[in-house]
């Protein structure tokens, strides 16, 4: 178990399509261990294994406070199978564009399928905040990030912002 460095805007790999996971081997274990390890370290309510640059069908949440018992969830090549005409508003940031935040608008209800770490199938209905972590995760699953929701305008100015820090880091270095 690890703590793994974070991949930060504009990394070309956060735009990656991440491939589905077969069986649960050793490594998926191993790889769903770090990213629990890094998502707690951030701190963060979810992962995304392309976020630590493994392009592989794995997210982590887990929606516990600090002051409660841990809950952490893994998802293995979940899908939505279904999603709620209701849409619902929640200001969303993420690891992989720290210190962003901005409002996104996302369907309030999805039920997803997924493999569990014991290869079994499950699935649930989300709402509130998970579903929204949920969208959010299985986004950066195909490549897309949250700011890909916003204006052009928005975005563009964000990718801006962390093209100019990713150069003066690079300067620094
Ligand atoms: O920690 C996170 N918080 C968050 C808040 C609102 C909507 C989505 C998220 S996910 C984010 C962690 C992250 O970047 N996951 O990919
Ligand atoms: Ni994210």
């Amino acid at each position: 178990m690890a703590i793994k460095p974070l991949v930060i805007l504009p990394d070309p790999r956060l735009k990656q399509v991440s491939e589905p996971v077969g069986v649960v081997t050793p490594d998926i274990r191993a790889l769903a261990a770090d990213m629990l390890d890094t998502m707690y370290d951030a701190p963060g309510i979810g992962l995304a294994a392309i976020q630590i640059g493994v392009a592989k069908r794995v997210i982590t949440i887990d929606l516990a406070k600090q002051d409660e018992d841990k809950n952490p969830i893994v998802f293995l090549n979940p899908e939505i199978t279904w999603e709620s005409d209701e849409l619902g508003i929640y200001e969303e940031g993420c690891l992989s564009i720290p210190e962003y935040y901005e409002e996104v608008e996302r369907p309030a209800v999805v039920k997803v399928r997924y493999m569990d770490l014991d290869g079994k199938a499950q699935e649930i209905e989300a709402s509130g905040l998970l579903a929204t972590c949920i969208q959010h995760e299985i986004d950066h699953l195909d490549g897309v990030l949250f700011i890909d929701h916003l204006s052009k305008l928005k975005r563009d100015r964000c990718i801006k912002k962390f093209a100019k820090q990713a150069k003066e880091r690079e300067r620094g270095a």
